[in-house]
């Protein structure tokens, strides 16, 4: 067994920024806003419990109900500490007596994606056990329970988990064995939940199950075809890196990113295993994977894209300006390691990846970003990127006609200012765009960045709003588009809870108490 690392804890720097007391005026304006949030929050859990208490979604349109990962009731676990940190006691007990009724050593699925069955339970219910001072031992004996079904996952040779677990296999002591076509943040994202368990539990074997993947993802960390960033699927039976050439921050690989330095903080600093994974990452991601928009405004900011690179030549490393909803939390993650690590200009960067966010929100009509896109890559940063419409329109040199009529054409085609392509036009209600807004106030108190959240929460509350929740919206390129009958456990479990912590009193949910500093807090103080 890999044991908990012992050294001394790391002195790591208080993050928050210091607030000082705000005005009569500002308070009355971020409490109206606070409780707008609230409200749509009581709003989502009653269409939850009215039609799907127990199972994993309501559907927001139909009120038929899914059960999409494990039906052990994904939104139930998922929004724990949503309910504990809105101060909903009475909801916050109820789904904790329904917790209890959970048998997490069998499933109706068949086969359990690990990574999702991880993030939405185990890590809902560490957290509601956490904040609660632990006053609610239920959390923890259902969290062993769980974690002790999903180690069974972990018994293959090498001891890479399978990630796609077909279960009853394994209670039929069939042999298991690690895929050879993995999602890469599926391996990499299951460090801070298995960690806490071997914490709260002094049972090592969750932490030694995730420490044999750091080791391994460490081991290659180097040797992809570019090095410092692993690709976005791996063999992970071999194994073997370099089976894919695309790197990115989105989608099959954005957490695996997230947790090194949430698990560096997670340990106390007690490894720099973490910290130098994540430093290397950042270096690669800062020269070759973030990019500058070429918009109307000039805007100076950057977007999150997508790498293709060659093993077989260290200049065969492209950028295509493709980006995704999902890689909104990088300007987040850059901040807190710019502060836990001193890295003075990754706050910076960070914040310029927040901004590229909020101008995809803007610039679409229904003033929320979609899910997926192509932007224009600004090629002379030496002229300030200046707006170039024929660049923007693909539109040869040859091409005569004057602007106005180019600018008709691009209407018509549907298209937008500094968007080559809508990918997917949807929003699924993901919390990442504004888990960075939220971050970046906490950490540098700018107060224009709650305004921009604000907008953000309008325009999704006017576009996704249901008579039983709120839906993904089907296309954000109209401002009045179908609602889809989607309500992912993340609204519940991460996006209204970003929103109402961005308008909340700072101490609530300090970034240096309760997430980031496990010292401070006795609860989180490894053992
Ligand atoms: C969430 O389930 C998690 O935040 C995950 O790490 C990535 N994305 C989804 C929500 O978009």
């Amino acid at each position: 067994m890999i044991p908990l690392p012992t050294q001394t804890p790391a002195n790591i720097p208080h993050i928050q920024y210091g607030f000082e007391e705000e005005d009569v005026a500002a308070k009355a304006q971020r409490e109206e806003r606070r409780d707008a949030i609230k409200s749509a929050f009581r709003h989502s859990w009653k269409g939850y419990k009215k039609y799907a208490w127990g199972m994993d979604e309501v559907g927001p349109v139909t009120g038929q109900t899914k059960d999409t990962f494990g039906g052990w009731g994904a939104t139930l676990v998922d929004s724990l500490d949503t309910l504990w940190i809105m101060g909903l006691k009475k909801e916050f007990e109820e789904a904790v007596a329904a917790v209890s009724r959970i048998d997490f050593s069998t499933s109706d699925t068949l086969t359990l994606n690990i990574f999702e069955v991880t993030i939405r339970y185990l890590g809902g219910l560490l957290a509601a056990h956490d904040l609660s001072d632990g006053s609610y031992p239920i959390l923890l004996e259902k969290a062993v329970e769980l974690g002790d079904f999903l180690y069974i996952a972990f018994d293959t040779p090498n001891r890479m988990p399978v990630l796609r677990w077909f279960w009853l296999a394994s209670k039929e002591k069939r042999d298991l064995e690690a895929s050879n076509n993995n999602v890469l943040a599926e391996l990499g994202s299951l460090s801070v939940e298995f960690t806490r368990l071997t914490q709260l539990t002094g049972d090592p074997k969750y932490y030694d199950a995730i420490q044999r993947i750091t080791n391994m993802l460490d081991k290659h960390q180097d040797h992809t075809a570019l090095p410092g960033l692993w690709p976005i699927s791996i063999d992970a039976l071999t194994p073997n890196f370099n089976v894919d050439n695309r790197f990115s921050f989105g989608g099959l690989a954005d957490s695996l990113y997230e947790y090194l330095p949430k698990e560096y903080l997670m340990l106390g600093g007690r490894s720099s295993q973490y910290r130098h994974m994540y430093e290397k990452a950042i270096d690669v991601a800062k020269k070759h994977m973030f990019f500058r928009p070429m918009t109307e405004q000039g805007d100076d900011i950057l977007i999150s894209g997508t790498v293709r690179a060659s093993a077989r030549s260290a200049t065969a490393i492209n950028l295509d300006p493709d980006s995704q909803h999902l890689t909104c939390f990088a300007g987040g993650m850059l901040a807190i390691g710019s502060k836990i690590f001193d890295r003075p200009d990754d706050l910076n960067i960070g914040r310029k990846l927040v901004d590229g966010c909020i101008w995809a929100y803007n610039s679409m009509p229904a003033g929320v970003m979609p899910e997926s896109f192509r932007a224009v890559q600004c090629t002379d940063e030496s002229s300030g990127c200046s707006w170039d419409l024929r660049e923007w329109l693909n539109s040869d040199e040859d091409n005569q006609q004057p602007l106005e009529e180019l600018k008709r054409q691009a209407r018509e085609k549907g298209m937008f200012p500094g968007f080559k392509l809508i990918s997917d036009p949807k929003y699924h209600l993901r919390p990442e765009a504004i888990e960075s807004v939220f971050i970046l106030y906490r950490i540098t108190g700018d107060t224009t960045l709650q305004d921009k959240g604000w907008e953000m929460f309008k325009a999704i509350e006017k576009a996704s709003k249901t008579k039983i929740g709120y839906g993904a919206i089907e296309d954000v390129t109209l401002a009045n588009s179908e609602i889809m009958d989607e309500m992912e456990s993340f609204w519940t479990g991460e996006t209204l809870k970003y929103f109402y912590l961005l308008f909340s009193e700072p101490d609530l949910i300090s970034l240096d108490k309760y997430v980031f500093n496990t010292e401070a807090h006795p609860l989180l103080r490894p053992t």
